[in-house]
């Protein structure tokens, strides 16, 4: 998966070195190339901005120096995601769906923006991480690289993605680890009598509770199996 970055701040991107993300770049699963827009400048003291036409606080991202950056990519078949709270809300489907591409190229604003020229010019889809505003797009595109690497093959375990709530429209089951016991709270027993069969159900059934106890307005959206929702219903019979 190749991700193409339009930026004036490559630095921001080191934290994909770290973790599960750096293993992936040094694999060569993922390639993350960070394109400076100020190297396209050509003005002597390598201004990218301006003062908005019409007046108003801040400065504006020049149309020309961005699109020279953006041509200094050269495929046609990439698409251009420009990261602004205006664009569609980021979700795990449209994660799922943005992986599909083999080839991305993010597009990160500063200041009060860029010109809207060049968006209309170059940009084929507005991405939002969520309903706030930052200072860039730099952090939404890591949000976005670190989502979509995750399904690409051989980046984490197979089937965490399969059985893992989100993918599936449900929340996660909890987990538990060493020791068994920790200030007075016990594992529960089921997962420690090796019975997988047991231990799936009652996962299940754990994902179903948090989900309905933590994000109710989830299990509106997704189709549940006769004997989910007979289990849901248990849960809904429970005294707290
Ligand atoms: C994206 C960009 C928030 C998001 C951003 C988001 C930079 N803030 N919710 N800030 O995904 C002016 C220039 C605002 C670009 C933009």
């Amino acid at each position: 998966m190749q991700f193409d970055v339009l930026t004036l701040f490559p630095e921001m991107f080191k934290i994909l070195d770290e973790s599960i993300i750096g293993k992936a770049k040094e694999k060569g699963l993922i390639n993350v190339n960070l394109i400076n827009i100020r190297d396209f400048s050509k003005d002597k003291h390598k201004k990218v901005d301006d003062t908005p036409y019409g007046g108003g606080a801040g400065m504006v991202m020049q149309p020309e120096v961005v699109y020279d950056a953006y041509k200094s990519i050269k495929d046609d078949k990439a698409k251009v995601i420009y990261m602004s709270p205006q664009g569609k809300k980021l979700n795990q489907s449209k994660v799922e769906e943005l992986s599909k591409k083999e080839h991305l190229i993010l597009l990160c604003g500063h200041y009060e923006g860029i010109d809207q020229r060049v968006i209309d010019e170059i940009v084929d889809e507005e991405v939002s991480i969520g309903d706030y505003v930052l200072t860039g797009g730099e952090l939404p595109a890591i949000v976005l690289i670190d989502s979509i690497s995750r399904y690409v093959q051989g980046v984490i375990k197979e089937d965490s993605k399969k059985e893992e709530s989100f993918a599936q429209g449900l929340l996660e089951y909890p987990q538990y680890t060493r020791p068994e016991v920790f200030k007075n709270r016990q594992v529960p027993d089921i997962l420690l009598s090796g019975h997988h069969g047991n231990i799936d159900k009652w996962r299940r059934k754990q994902s179903l509770r948090v989900t309905f106890s933590k994000r109710p307005d989830l299990l509106e959206n997704i189709q549940l199996s006769d004997e989910d929702k007979q289990i849901l219903e248990e849960i809904k019979n429970e005294v707290p």
